[in-house]
């Protein structure tokens, strides 16, 4: 059986508030995806996944939906969008929506319903629980478990007119549905069904292995272990990965998909999945979601929390790349990225944004990633190069996780200059500043006041200068994705990891049939006599690297792909 198309894909991540803005107001919209769309047909994207446009009231940039079906006017129409996807179609790709379900907005009319009454026909519909026993509405402790939020304080809200509190796992703006009420998986399916209907191509989904909680047939939650210093405790064992999770994305596929023609993708965001977890996620056979995006090697620079900032060992990237590729190997399927909206860039974290690095490093990690066995995602302004922001103040930051744990931060007594440098290295905010599409006072982005200023090392880092230059780290992500479009061991061929003690050259081979490619990484400052490192590089082919003129030595952050057989 042919390998799904996926397989040989690479996606494209647009945030739209931050792409491109074709009204001046500020913000990035529809119009100014359909405005750049050549420059996603010039990079050679065969799918673009784009966060939410939906109406909402924006508290969390979107991922807080009032209505799935419509399009919010600060992006733009539902015409737009139906144009976009008519656009997407005749260039040859496909559309992913982002799929919002495990929380509404608490201004959707279903949680408006649900709030109205605890007689309300839609209480059910979301997570409502009188205060702890032995607690009056509003007591300190008198949330129904101690669990904290994603976001910085209790998951749970008091609505002082029932004097009941609903489950929020992100912001008490974002409440939790009950996808125990089959009433809301049914309503979701038809919502999924609808835009399908539309012509999108798939969905990637948010945190959808939080839709299922552990909850006992009495309607119990359990408290979590206590997490030090906050008088909270840690929830997650339930709700990642609850005890129905497989049961509902089966039926999920069964209802939405099953005997729908079309070439679909669906792509689970998972937070804390295991690979033991992946695997079953991912089976064809079992037929939930085709991948999903996992967070281990996103959390190797975390300590206790992804504030409490720790050294990034390039051993540890190693050994979970590897085990990723090697535990999907049979079974599932791997996505493969480095950035995304949630992230802070990846040339600063993995790689070296200093002036004399920053082209190598982003280039080497690139080369990296999409040689990996599985789905590429580039995100927005990566192919680029695009930095992290100097931000300088934290009246800077506009990002809710950020907002608010500087201000749970400061009712702890932490030291406000060590928070500043957490939030400047972590902040999700230092992938949400505008594409940097010219060197223009706003980079191309608008023609007005942005709403998250533009990075000013844009007049240096820009699309305008690197489109006709070879050397350019967009004309390396052009030549990445052609490789994989052109060369079937690029995308299905076997993972096999070398060098695996070695602290900055990262080395693997990978095979298909007879043919066998060797891929060797530079992740440092450091030189190495490469035939020293691997002897069967001496006499492999060179068919694609990102430093010109290679040789006998392996140069920092140089990155060759070479052809043994
Ligand atoms: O992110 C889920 C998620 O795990 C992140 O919130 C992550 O914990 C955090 O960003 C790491 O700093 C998804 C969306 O991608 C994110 O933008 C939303 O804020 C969140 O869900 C809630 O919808």
């Amino acid at each position: 059986m042919d390998a799904p198309w996926w397989t040989r894909a690479v996606a494209y991540q647009v945030y739209p508030r931050s792409f491109q803005d074709s009204t001046g107001d500020g913000l990035g919209d529809l119009g100014g995806v359909l405005r750049r769309l050549d420059h996603l047909a010039d990079l050679g994207i065969d799918v673009l996944w784009l966060s939410p446009v939906y109406p909402s009231p924006q508290a969390d940039n979107g991922y807080d939906i009032s209505d799935y079906q419509d399009v919010d006017p600060l992006f733009g129409t539902l015409a737009q969008l139906d144009e976009l996807i008519a656009a997407l179609h005749a260039r040859g790709m496909r559309l992913l929506m982002d799929l919002v379900v495990n929380h509404t907005s608490d201004e959707h009319p279903w949680f408006v319903e649900s709030r109205s009454s605890p007689t309300s026909p839609k209480r059910d519909w979301y997570w409502w629980r009188p205060p702890r026993g032995g607690f009056a509405p509003g007591d300190p402790g008198a949330e129904p478990t101690n669990w904290q939020s994603f976001f910085s304080g209790p998951m749970w809200e008091l609505d002082e007119p029932s004097g009941e509190y609903y489950l929020h796992l992100f912001d008490r703006k974002q409440p939790d549905l009950n996808w125990e009420n089959s009433e809301v998986r049914q309503a979701v399916y038809a919502m999924m069904r609808w835009w399908l209907d539309r012509g999108v191509d798939g969905f990637r989904m948010d945190v959808i292995n939080m839709i299922s909680k552990d909850v006992a047939d009495d309607g119990h939650l359990h408290d979590g272990p206590p997490i030090a210093g906050t008088g909270l405790g840690d929830g997650s064992a339930s709700y990642l990965c609850g005890p129905r999770i497989h049961e509902f994305l089966h039926e999920m596929h069964r209802e939405v998909f099953a005997g729908r023609n079309g070439a679909f993708l669906t792509v689970g965001e998972m937070p804390g999945v295991t690979i033991e977890e992946a695997r079953l996620f991912t089976d064809p056979a079992r037929a939930e979601v085709d991948m999903v995006f996992q967070f281990e090697h996103v959390g190797l620079d975390h300590g206790a929390s992804k504030w409490d900032l720790r050294p990034l060992r390039m051993r540890d990237l190693k050994a979970s790349f590897g085990r990723w590729q090697a535990g999907l190997a049979d079974v599932g399927w791997n996505s493969l990225y480095w950035d995304n909206h949630d992230q802070p860039r990846a040339v600063s974290r993995f790689g070296d944004d200093s002036p004399e690095f920053r082209r190598d490093s982003a280039t080497c990690l690139a080369t990296l990633l999409h040689l990996h066995r599985g789905t590429p995602y580039v995100y927005q302004g990566q192919e680029i190069g695009m930095a992290n922001y100097p931000f300088a103040s934290v009246d800077d930051f506009r990002d809710l996780e950020s907002v608010n744990h500087f201000t749970a931060a400061m009712k702890a007594g932490q030291d406000p200059a060590a928070v500043l440098t957490s939030l400047r290295v972590m902040s999700r905010d230092n992938a949400r500043t505008p594409v940097q599409w010219d060197a223009s006072p706003q980079a191309g982005f608008t023609t007005g006041k942005p709403w998250l200023p533009v990075n000013p090392d844009h007049v240096d880092w820009n699309a305008a200068t690197q489109r006709n230059d070879p050397a350019s780290v967009l004309a390396h992500y052009k030549r990445l994705i052609a490789l994989r479009h052109e060369n079937p061991v690029v995308a299905l061929g076997e993972f096999a990891m070398l060098l695996p003690e070695h602290d900055e050259v990262y080395a693997f081979t990978r095979t298909l049939a007879h043919e066998v490619l060797l891929v060797v990484c530079n992740l440092g400052r450091t030189p190495y006599p490469l035939a020293e490192l691997l002897p069967e590089a001496a006499s492999a082919s060179l068919i694609l690297g990102n430093l010109p003129d290679a040789g006998p030595t392996l140069r920092p952050w140089e990155a060759r792909v070479l052809r043994i057989a």
